[in-house]
C-alpha cells in the first residue's frame, strides 16, 4: 500500500559491527603486557583519546589496531543487528541505508567496510552503503548511531538521531526528547512506527 516513505540511516561501527569489542580483542592480542581498558571502563566516543589519557604512548598502539589490515572486515556483528536489518529492508514504505564514517587513514577501512556489508548483509545492502565524514548533509527521517553528538556543516540535519547504546555512551543521560535504542532486541520497530506517523 503506497504511503509516506520513511527513510532510515543505520550506522555501522558500534551499531551493526562490534568496533569496541574488536579494538579490545586486537589490543590484547598485539600488546598483551600493556594496560588496557575493559569495555565497562570505556567512556566517550574516542577510544584513542581514552587510551592517550591512560598513558600517552598507548594512543599510537590503539590506533595501530584499528588501522591494521583485516580489522574492519573481522568485526563481529552486534547481536540481533543482521536480523533487524533484514527485517527493516523488507518493511513497506521504508528506505534503509547504512551510513558510516571511514577512517581518515582509509587504506583498508573503506574496502573492508564494503566487504563486511557484502559478507554479513548481502549485495542488496552494498547498494545502500553511504560512506561520509559528514552525516549531517545526508537527508533522512531517522539515524541510529552510537556517537553521542553528531556534528557537521549542516546545523539542522533532517534526521532525528536515535542514540544506539554502546559501552562508551551508556552512562550518558539524554535530554528529552532525545531517544535511545538499548540494543537490537529493544523495540526499534516502535521507533520507526512513531516516526512514520509524523512523516508527511
Ligand atoms: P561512526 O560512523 O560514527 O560509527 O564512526 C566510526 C569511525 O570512527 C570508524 O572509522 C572508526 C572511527 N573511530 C572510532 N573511534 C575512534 C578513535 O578513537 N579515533 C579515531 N581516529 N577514529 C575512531
Ligand atoms: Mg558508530
Amino acid at each position: 500500500m503506497a504511503g509516506p516513505v520513511l527513510r532510515v540511516l543505520v550506522d555501522m561501527d558500534g551499531v551493526l559491527a562490534d568496533f569496541e569489542g574488536g579494538v579490545l580483542r586486537g589490543f590484547l592480542a598485539s600488546f598483551p603486557g600493556e594496560p588496557h581498558l575493559s569495555l565497562a571502563q570505556r567512556r566517550g566516543f574516542s577510544v584513542l583519546e581514552q587510551y592517550r589519557a591512560l598513558r600517552e604512548d598507548l594512543a599510537v598502539k590503539i590506533a595501530s589496531v584499528y588501522e591494521s589490515q583485516g580489522f574492519f572486515l573481522g568485526l563481529d556483528p552486534i547481536p540481533g543487528a543482521i536480523e533487524a536489518m533484514q527485517e527493516m529492508i523488507q518493511m513497506p514504505n521504508t528506505e534503509v541505508f547504512l551510513c558510516t564514517t571511514p577512517l581518515r587513514k582509509y587504506d583498508y577501512c573503506v574496502q573492508e567496510k564494503y566487504q563486511w556489508v557484502e559478507k554479513h548483509l548481502g549485495p542488496k545492502f552494498v547498494e545502500r552503503l553511504i560512506l561520509t565524514r559528514d552525516k549531517t548533509i545526508v537527508s533522512a527521517d531517522l539515524l541510529f548511531d552510537d556517537k553521542d553528538t553528531i556534528r557537521g556543516v549542516e546545523p539542522n540535519p533532517s534526521w532525528e538521531h536515535i542514540l544506539f547504546s554502546c559501552c562508551h555512551n551508556k552512562h550518558l543521560k539524554l535530554e528529552p526528547p532525545r531517544k535511545r535504542l538499548e540494543s537490537w532486541t529493544d523495540d526499534w520497530r516502535a521507533i520507526l512506527e512513531s516516526k512514520r506517523s509524523k512523516v508527511k
